[in-house]
């Protein structure tokens, strides 16, 4: 399978790093390597940025990075949701393997545990300075529901690679709403101890469902109801904070600020940033700078303001004089959803953008537009011939392929399921990309992707997404293949019975790699 030969090819490509690596001593290749951010964006579709031909919001920094980097059409998150999806990317590992991987609470104790080999670790190996912002949405602590929100946190970031980290513990629609850095609520307030549960209120707490007058700054359409902050309905139940609670319109500034102050700080030696932002999750509450500048409301703000940090990361690279060897990946966690619990206007200020890209579901789908994601590969020194990509590449392979360019791969993999193979595709010197890519949806229905075909199998269940957000599923009782025709591939038409021995071994594959 083209996999192996791939894995071949490109362990002759590492060679040479290695060897130069005894040769000229830790210095110099320390220097060669290239720095790495990844830019993980929750939520953005498909069609969400305009060099992937969104309308009415304009995406002038990610554009500029596909422009002179790679951009590829047909790149997969691991999962149409984010925990399992993150899960995935870091540790390299299909979700579906690991009980405790689905949508976490913000109380959910760490997913990852710390035997458990990361990205970040490969890093670390690898002699980078590696660091977290933003989104998480991976557990913190030993024990759920156990954190003493009020003492340092452990296990958290520092047990699983990375240095420093400044993150908010699960969504910004969850509680609690405050960021940690480094294990540690940030800004802590003393005079506000912090105390969060997913099961019942704090006794006086105004709720979204009982104080709906105390939603100043936006209202529920379904869930987030619970504890009230800045304004705003959540999940789950907190009480204090103080002045630690964060102000949904300066996350965007506050992860910005810090992943450039970073930047600044580390610029001696490599170094690896995992920079998730919180747009264009709900609630989205952009600050009042990006208010219009989409002409569609509170959503396409969003991504305008996420256009906005990628720009201001680019910038203080280019500061630095680091811009032309560094790494910088821009992707989505899972595809869009258009109303995803608040009534912020995204549905009826569309206007006639599709967030989807033209493709059929949505995020918590099996079908595309669940994993199928934006992916631009920017990388100056090393990426001579920028263009569009439809090399088949998976997230999956993130950790092998972050260790390949780091100078850790020995031909091994080093996660249980990506792949080195894949940095040929990455960086555009392969234009097939893996054999197949592996998707999974909310209820844990699995599809395969091959360059051609689109296998799902059989489970079952709802047609729609049954709590609110109008997505189709594309569960089915019955197994459903469809044919990848370019420019026009919509899911629509399920020719499995037709050809049932391609069904057949899409089928069997599954199974081989769920085994
Ligand atoms: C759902 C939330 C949704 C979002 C999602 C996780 C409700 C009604 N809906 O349960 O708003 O938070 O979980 O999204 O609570 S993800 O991108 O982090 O996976
Ligand atoms: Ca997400």
């Amino acid at each position: 399978m083209n996999k192996y030969n791939l894995g071949l090819f490109t362990a002759a490509m590492a060679l040479p790093l290695s060897l130069q690596a005894q040769a000229d001593g830790k210095q110099e290749v320390c220097s060669n390597r290239p720095n790495v951010v990844l830019i993980y964006a929750d939520d953005l579709g498909f069609g969400d940025l305009s060099c992937y031909g969104a309308r009415n919001v304009s995406t002038p920094n990610v554009d500029k990075l596909a422009a002179n980097g790679l951009r590829f059409t047909q790149a997969h998150a691991v999962a149409s949701t984010s925990t399992p999806s993150r899960y995935a990317l870091l540790t390299g590992e299909y979700p579906f393997r690991k009980k405790g991987t689905d949508v976490a609470a913000g109380n959910a104790a760490m997913i990852i545990s710390p035997e458990q080999y990361t990205v970040a670790d490969a890093f670390k190996e690898a002699g980078y300075t590696t660091a977290a912002f933003g989104k998480w949405h991976l557990g913190l602590g030993a024990e759920t529901g156990k954190q003493d929100w009020n003492a340092p946190i452990e296990p958290a970031l520092a047990d699983i690679g990375f240095d420093y980290s400044y993150i908010m513990a699960a969504t910004a629609d969850r509680v609690p709403c405050v960021f940690i850095e480094n294990g540690a609520v940030a800004n802590y307030d003393a005079s506000a101890p912090i105390y969060v549960s997913y099961q019942k209120n704090f006794e006086g707490e105004p709720t979204g469902r009982e104080n709906p007058e105390l939603l100043y700054n936006l209202k529920h359409s379904h869930g987030h109801d619970m504890s009230i902050v800045n304004g705003i309905g959540r999940i789950g139940y907190m009480k204090g904070g103080g002045k630690a609670l964060w102000k949904d319109e300066n996350i965007a500034d506050s992860i910005t600020a810090h992943a450039v102050e970073f930047i600044k700080k580390n610029c001696e030696k490599p170094f690896f940033i995992y920079f998730a932002t919180n747009d264009v999750h709900v609630p989205r509450f952009p600050h009042e700078r990006f208010r219009g500048v989409s002409g569609m409301g509170l959503r396409g703000d969003a991504i305008a303001q996420f256009d906005w940090c990628v720009g201001e990361i680019v910038k203080v690279l280019e500061q630095q004089g680091l811009l032309e060897n560094t790494l910088i990946i821009v992707s989505s966690d899972n595809g869009p959803v258009i109303d995803d619990g608040y009534d912020d206007g995204a549905e009826e200020l569309l206007n006639g953008h599709d967030p989807m890209g033209g493709l059929r579901g949505g995020k918590y789908s099996t079908f595309e537009a669940g994993t199928r994601v934006p992916f631009i590969v920017h990388w100056p020194s090393r990426i001579d011939k920028p263009g569009v990509k439809d090399a088949l590449v998976s997230q999956i392979d993130f950790l092998d392929v972050m260790a390949n360019v780091a100078g850790r791969y020995n031909g091994k993999a080093l996660s249980p399921d990506g792949s080195a193979a894949s940095m040929a595709a990455w960086l555009g010197e392969d234009d097939k990309g893996r054999a197949y890519t592996i998707g999974m949806a909310a209820n844990h229905t699995l599809s395969l992707c091959t360059y051609d075909w689109k296998y799902i199998e059989p489970k079952g269940g709802p047609v729609m997404v049954p709590w609110g957000p109008k997505i189709e599923t594309g569960y089915s009782t019955e197994p459903q293949l469809y044919k990848k025709v370019a420019g026009d591939y919509n899911e629509k038409e399920n020719v499995a019975k037709e050809n049932p021995e391609v069904s057949g071994l899409l089928h069997i594959l599954l199974n081989e790699v769920r085994r």
